[in-house]
């Protein structure tokens, strides 16, 4: 069943904006190993370049996200606000990195040891700082802090530590500004991970203040659970801040969103539908990609990612959420399953291809990208790079 779009629907749309990550343009892997893709992006520079290409063809990307230790330039945060605005984009969200260093070994802001938690707490402070430098109001919020064994830590002094740094964090934030906590039930901690679930998320954003909301990682729920319930709860408390898409068929495995159960992404969707027709507003969150590509070609990975997104959103966007109300009110579970399911069954590509034409942009983003050349001028361009620069590249 094909469709077009209403006028409600391609405004909507056109207000979808999606977040790239730079980390999804450089070579990436497991703790198995990294396969090297000879036009990944190494620097900055081309990670913003490969970011301008997905916006350039989709129109949907404005703003990238960018990891503290592994983006900011040595010309810090002036030289990091140009680099993206002379490429058409704009710095998104400030993901600080207290997870990589050595001395994180046993924690960032819960470690036993209060020299590494200030560390921790310092680099939070400096990536607000950041943001202010850059324009940013987002500061995305992950840690990879638990333990491996029973016994190895208390879950409750932990837990306060958590609520103390990020209550002084949240009082660095300009008014402005927002800091998404992030929660993952497990991996690289495989006993506790001290934000575990978005009961926890929630409960250290609300301790934190106001500007504190959860971040929803679609990969990092257990199994089974209901995601599109989490989001409609979350945004029905106002504590909603967005989400970092990916797929998954086992646990945080980041594969490309939509990739192995699109109906769930859907799903979610139909719940940020329900929430904002219920407040009469776009629901003021984050839209942003997190994925690592490591066997896909990382631009059209993302591209993908950008369109999928979008036919998910504008199915949603088809539920008749006036007609699934009846439904429900009179019991009427088929006729409320198919509201649902009649619009996902919509195949919304043709609508998709005409409003993007409409507003300047290729019908298909994906052939656009695989036509150009990019990719294979980017090779040419990168690889003597990763050469000279030794390493596993040699
Ligand atoms: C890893 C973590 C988490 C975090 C992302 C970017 O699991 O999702 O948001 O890295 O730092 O995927
Ligand atoms: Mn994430
Ligand atoms: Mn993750």
């Amino acid at each position: 069943m094909n469709c077009e779009f209403s006028g409600k629907i391609s405004d909507r749309l056109s207000r979808l904006a999606i977040e790239l990550p730079t980390w999804g343009f450089a070579d990436t892997g497991t703790r198995f190993g990294k396969f090297l893709q000879d036009a990944a992006a190494l620097t900055l520079e081309d990670k913003l370049d490969d970011a301008a290409e997905v916006h350039r063809l989709t129109g949907a990307c404005p703003s990238v996200a960018v990891h503290v230790l592994w983006d900011v330039p040595e010309g810090g945060a002036r030289a990091l606000a140009d680099a993206a605005a002379v490429r058409g984009l704009r710095i998104g969200s400030i993901n600080p990195n207290v997870f990589q260093d050595q001395c994180y070994r046993h924690g960032s802001v819960a470690s036993e040891d209060a020299v590494v938690r200030r560390r921790a707490i310092q680099h939070l402070l400096d990536s607000v700082a950041l943001a202010r430098a850059v324009g940013s109001r987002t500061l995305a919020l992950w840690f990879a802090d638990g333990t491996n064994y029973p016994g190895q830590g208390s879950f409750v002094r932990r837990k306060r530590r958590f609520m103390d740094a990020l209550r002084e964090v949240h009082d660095a934030l300009d008014p402005s500004m927002r800091m998404l906590v992030e929660y993952k039930p497990f991996e690289p901690a495989f006993y506790h991970t001290d934000i575990a679930d978005w009961g926890m998320a929630a409960a250290f954003a609300r301790h934190a203040g106001p500007q504190a909301k959860v971040l929803v990682d679609t990969g990092h729920h257990l199994p089974g659970q209901n995601i599109e319930h989490i989001v409609a709860f979350l945004a029905d408390e106002g504590a909603l801040g967005g989400f970092h898409f990916n797929d998954r068929h086992y646990a945080d495995d980041d594969l490309t969103t939509g990739s192995i159960d699109p109906y769930r992404v859907f799903r979610i969707f139909v719940a940020i539908a329900e929430a904002e027709r219920a407040t009469g507003r776009d629901l003021d969150i984050e839209y942003m990609i997190d994925q690592s590509h490591n066997e896909k070609p990382k631009i059209e990975a993302m591209i993908q990612t950008v369109t999928t997104v979008q036919e998910l959103f504008a199915k949603a966007l088809l539920v008749d959420l006036e007609q699934l109300e009846s439904a429900r009110a009179a019991n009427d579970i088929v006729a409320a399953e198919e509201c649902l399911k009649s619009a996902f069954a919509t195949d919304v590509r043709e609508a998709l291809a005409a409003w993007r034409e409409a507003r300047g942009f290729p019908r298909d983003p994906l052939a656009a990208h695989r036509s150009s050349g990019y990719t294979a001028r980017a090779a040419r361009a990168r690889l003597p790079r990763k050469q000279a620069s030794g390493g596993s590249y040699a």
